[in-house]
């Protein structure tokens, strides 16, 4: 059976979704399931259980990254992937990075009710930290697989309580002994919720993705002087908290200046000694800008580093600025990004191009093997918030293209 006219279950989709969400829970409705936790285990415990159940062998690779392959007819094919990521934002939702899981499961087990054999093998996928909270840079595990990292830059990242990643996916068991890249795709598609405001204002069910905008991600130590909050008069402070805050007006300047698709954002800011009656002698905070366009970013890169020269020459303070990652902006592969907008057309789904403000597994794996995306709408563009909610009909839909995509591909 050729699988021209299958249909997923929506149903099992949004149950499935709703038990991985039962795993590292939020506070507020929504999941904090960080990087290599006990929770993450148990996400990825579920993930493989489910996976074997519908007959699919497990093979896990040096960082963690999970493939669960379902045989085509000709297993020397490369398969035709899908997948995304289990772990979250601290303040995470139900759906971002588990929907483009979930949604390769749903297809497996589709595939499975009907009885359809594909000519090249169908693997479902799980990229380690992909969120890159617990550990940066994000992305880390599908960069390794991509060939941007090397294993031991992977394994050594550390978290802000000194534990590698190394060490912490040994911990969990996820220490897998496939070499990183060992297996190529025919092609690989992510389906995963937007994370913005647009499909949902345009009334779109599916955005046909294109490409992904770039990112740069610095560390800034600003370091003054320490002194007393009563004796210091004002003129003779040298006080890294206020460097800091000028900074931050700095920033978000950057990105105005540059609207309507620079962004940029101070997310991490550590205070030293944070103490309410000593002046601040130094501050760790984190800055990411992301736009489109290459020379824009690097436009933007180099204003922050001006910035950051005035505020300490205005205030005698000094700076360890480090850009710890950089993602280029990517085009996905044309063919997949057809693939995907005539099933979206096909199901007669509404559906435009769109240009992913976020990064995703997609990006890196871009560089390794023809790739697209597919994205559904969420309730009111958020993410990275507990509250972000999507509907199990645009869930559905989502997964129903990346069904017709894979099978696009993974059929002569
Ligand atoms: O930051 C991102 O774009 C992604 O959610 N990790
Ligand atoms: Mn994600
Ligand atoms: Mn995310």
């Amino acid at each position: 059976m050729s699988g021209k006219n299958i249909q997923i279950n929506g149903e099992r989709l949004w149950d499935s979704l709703m038990e991985m969400a039962k795993i590292g829970p939020g506070v507020a409705g929504g999941n904090c399931r960080l990087a290599l936790t006990d929770d993450d285990k148990r996400g990825r415990d579920l993930f493989v259980q489910w996976c074997e159940e519908a007959g699919c062998t497990i093979r896990v690779d040096k960082m963690g990254n999970i493939f669960a392959r379902r045989p085509g007819k000709n297993d020397a094919l490369p398969p035709i992937a899908t997948g995304s990521h289990l772990d979250t934002q601290p303040t995470g939702g139900k759906f971002d990075g588990v929907f483009g899981v979930l949604a390769g499961l749903e297809v497996i087990r589709t595939l499975n009710d009907h009885g359809v054999e594909t000519d090249a093998p169908i693997e479902a996928t799980v990229w380690t930290n992909e969120e890159g909270s617990r550990f940066a840079p994000a992305m880390i595990a599908s960069g390794v697989f991509a060939g941007v990292f090397d294993i031991d830059y992977g394994h050594s990242r550390e978290d802000t309580d000194g534990k590698t990643i190394g060490a912490e996916l040994d911990r969990i068991g996820y220490l897998g002994d496939q070499d990183c890249g060992d297996h190529k795709f025919g092609a690989f598609f992510e389906t995963h919720i937007e994370q913005g405001p647009i499909l949902e204002a345009e009334e779109k069910t599916i955005g046909v993705v294109a490409g992904a905008q770039g990112q740069r991600w610095f560390e800034l130590t600003l370091t003054g002087a320490e002194s007393h909050a009563g004796t210091t008069p004002m003129n003779r402070r040298k006080d890294a908290l206020l460097g800091a805050s000028k900074l931050v007006t700095e920033i978000n300047r950057i990105a105005l200046e540059r609207e309507p698709y620079a962004v940029s954002t101070v997310g991490m800011m550590q205070v030293s000694p944070n103490s309410r009656n000593t002046i601040p002698g130094s501050v760790f905070m984190t800055i990411d800008l992301r736009h489109p366009e290459d020379e824009t970013l690097i436009a933007m890169a180099d204003a922050l580093r001006a910035a950051c020269d005035k505020v300490c020459a205005d205030d005698g303070l000094t700076a360890e600025l480090e850009e710890i990652w950089y993602s280029p902006p990517i085009a996905f592969d044309k063919d997949c990004v057809e693939a995907v907008r005539n099933a979206a057309a096909t199901a007669g789904y509404a559906n435009m191009d769109i240009i992913s403000g976020a990064g995703h597994d997609a990006c890196y794996i871009s560089r390794v093997a023809p790739t697209g995306m597919v994205f559904v709408p969420c309730e009111d563009g958020i993410s990275h918030n507990e509250v972000e909610s999507a509907t199990p009909e645009d869930l559905a839909a989502g997964c129903n293209v990346l069904l017709h995509a894979m099978l696009d591909r993974a059929t002569a």
